[in-house]
């Protein structure tokens, strides 16, 4: 992965695999027309984010970082941050996504481990985690607001608008994504600029965004993950879509956009909160055509009630950070109807299987681990080699930890998961990350945190906590002090002090009893 810095914009684009090049080969010839409409009232023309991600990269290049340098980004959502996402791609270099809501014992912990060179924050933070950043070896930091001030702009915009996009292999490391870990460490998923690519073709085809006419999404998910950095904003940028642009969720500016919009990209809870408004009718979606839910189970009442209030049939698939995106319920009608509590069928190139506890593949619609190959499959976890080798099957299948049954036409039903891990309006909560928080607490013995239905976030966590001979720590201390140290969507909404935790004869906490005790607290 070296920069090829010969002459401005001049890029070899027959050898060249970075991802860059192919999302803004999909940019339409009209450079002038408006690539991106937000909600506070900017407009960004598809010549803009050329532009920017042209000064940008220009920028990261100047720092001399060496092959597979990594940037770390914790700022707001902002066009600037997903131009900071595409600059970094473009100049060869490897994006960390970071969540806002990470405080600063995560960060302190992603820092350590992805040691990245460049460290984007907010100014606001820019005191605690230049500090955190510089004492792990962190050669730069700069700020990025939402309100398009701070340094790296200011440093940008010295900058030419022209660049020529570095060169890289299909294998050279695009980004690292944080998944929360079982043993309560994050692990770094490595993505390649291959992995991306090809997954952002897969899904450009299936979903039929063909460019004629040009599609519109709205755009209201986080980019720090996933879903809202990678499925949505490949998607609207390599078929040259227009993206409405929200700074975070708010349902009635979905209802209020959705008129402007063609495609429209959620977790449940999106879909679940904007079935509480009641403006959302056939009209408010007239020009929609279609609806795409991921990241977490879709209720079948809501698969069934946005049908009923829309007339549209919600098109869900399943991925993962580690694999992209794996399977999908189909679009076009030729390929088979969208079937509601199904996340569909493998996506072209994706070999999906279930199996039992030997490896071996059972059948149709039997119960088993899912495991996956495809060319979205990650490069391992960062720095953890070992911990890559037991997540592969002898073959070469990823052990995806989600347990389900495919059926005779290739459907794909998630019914559980091995893994213990709870989905909150979409962000993975590590049982063991928080439990170890709430152990370190004092007066507290142990705990166990199990997942509970919730009718907003589809599931959330519920602590249950055993306490030290002698100590009187309260609940709501139990909960307010992981406020103040924990991402906001890893608290538990609930906790209880109980006398001991039930175990089975292996001595292991039973967390289904635990489950079933407090599904209704
Ligand atoms: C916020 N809170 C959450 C939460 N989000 N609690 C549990 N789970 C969550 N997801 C907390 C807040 O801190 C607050 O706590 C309270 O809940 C209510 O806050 P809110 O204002 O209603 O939250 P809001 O800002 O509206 O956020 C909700 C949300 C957001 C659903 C819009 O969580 C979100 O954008 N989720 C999408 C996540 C996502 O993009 N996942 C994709 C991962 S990729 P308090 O106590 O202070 O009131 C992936 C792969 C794949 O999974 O397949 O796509
Ligand atoms: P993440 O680690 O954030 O990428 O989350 C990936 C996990 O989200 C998967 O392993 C699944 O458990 C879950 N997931 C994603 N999409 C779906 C879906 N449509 N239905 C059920 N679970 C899903």
């Amino acid at each position: 992965m070296s920069a090829s810095t010969t002459s401005p914009n001049n890029d070899n684009n027959t050898n060249n695999a970075n991802l860059f090049l192919a999302l803004r080969a999909g940019f339409p010839a009209a450079m002038h027309e408006c690539a991106v409409q937000t909600d506070s009232g900017l407009e960004y023309s598809w010549q803009d984010l050329d532009e920017a991600t042209a000064m940008l990269a220009n920028l990261l290049q100047s720092l001399n970082l060496p092959h597979g340098a990594r940037v770390a980004a914790q700022v707001e959502k902002s066009v600037e941050a997903m131009a900071l996402y595409l600059a970094t791609l473009r100049a060869g270099l490897v994006f960390v996504p970071l969540n806002m809501a990470y405080q600063s014992a995560e960060m302190a912990y992603f820092i350590a481990d992805a040691q990245p060179a460049l460290l984007v924050c907010s100014a606001a933070n820019f005191v605690w985690l230049s500090k955190l950043a510089f004492g792990a070896g962190c050669e730069y930091v700069f700020t990025l607001n939402d309100d398009r001030s701070g340094s790296l702009l200011e440093r940008a915009a010295a900058f030419p608008r022209q660049h020529a996009v570095a060169q890289c292999t299909a294998q050279d490391l695009a980004a690292i994504i944080y998944t929360s870990g079982t043993t309560g460490r994050s692990k770094g998923a490595m993505l390649s600029h291959g992995n991306l690519l090809s997954n952002a073709r897969v899904l450009q085809a299936y979903w039929g965004w063909t460019g004629t006419p040009r599609d519109v999404l709205l755009h209201a998910l986080p980019i720090f993950h996933v879903h809202g950095l990678f499925v949505a904003i490949h998607a609207a940028l390599i078929s040259g879509s227009k993206m409405l642009w929200l700074a975070r969720f708010d349902p009635r500016t979905v209802l209020a956009l959705l008129p402007q919009a063609t495609v429209f990209m959620g977790v449940p809870t999106l879909y679940v909160r904007l079935l509480a408004e009641p403006g959302l009718d056939r009209n408010a979606v007239r020009n929609m055509r279609l609806f795409i839910s991921g990241s977490a189970p879709l209720l079948i009442e809501t698969f069934q009630e946005w049908q009923r209030r829309t007339g549209h049939t919600i098109l869900e698939r399943y991925g993962m950070s580690e694999t992209i995106m794996l399977t999908s319920n189909p679009y076009f009608t030729e390929t088979g109807p969208r079937i509601g509590g199904t996340v569909g069928q493998p996506l072209p190139g994706v070999q999906l299987r279930a199996t039992d506890a030997q490896g071996s593949t059972v059948g149709v619609g039997e119960i088993g681990d899912i495991e996956v190959r495809g060319p979205g499959v990650f490069c391992g976890y960062w720095n953890m080699p070992e911990k890559t080798a037991q997540e592969f099957s002898a073959d070469g299948y990823f052990k995806t930890g989600d347990v389900g049954r495919v059926d005779a036409n290739g459907y794909v039903t998630i019914v559980g998961r091995s893994k213990d891990l709870i989905i909150s309006g979409g962000y993975n909560v590590y049982p063991a990350e928080v439990e170890g928080y709430i152990n370190a607490l004092p007066g507290v013995a142990e705990s166990a945190l199990v997942g509970v239905p919730d009718a907003d976030f589809g599931e959330v966590g519920v602590a249950v906590v055993v306490l030290k001979s002698g100590s009187t720590v309260q609940p709501a201390a139990v909960i307010a002090q992981l406020k103040a140290t924990l991402a906001n969507f890893k608290v538990p909404k609930r906790c209880y002090v109980v006398a001991e935790l039930p175990r089975n004869a292996m001595g292991k906490v039973q967390k289904n009893v635990l489950r079933e005790r407090y599904e209704k607290s």
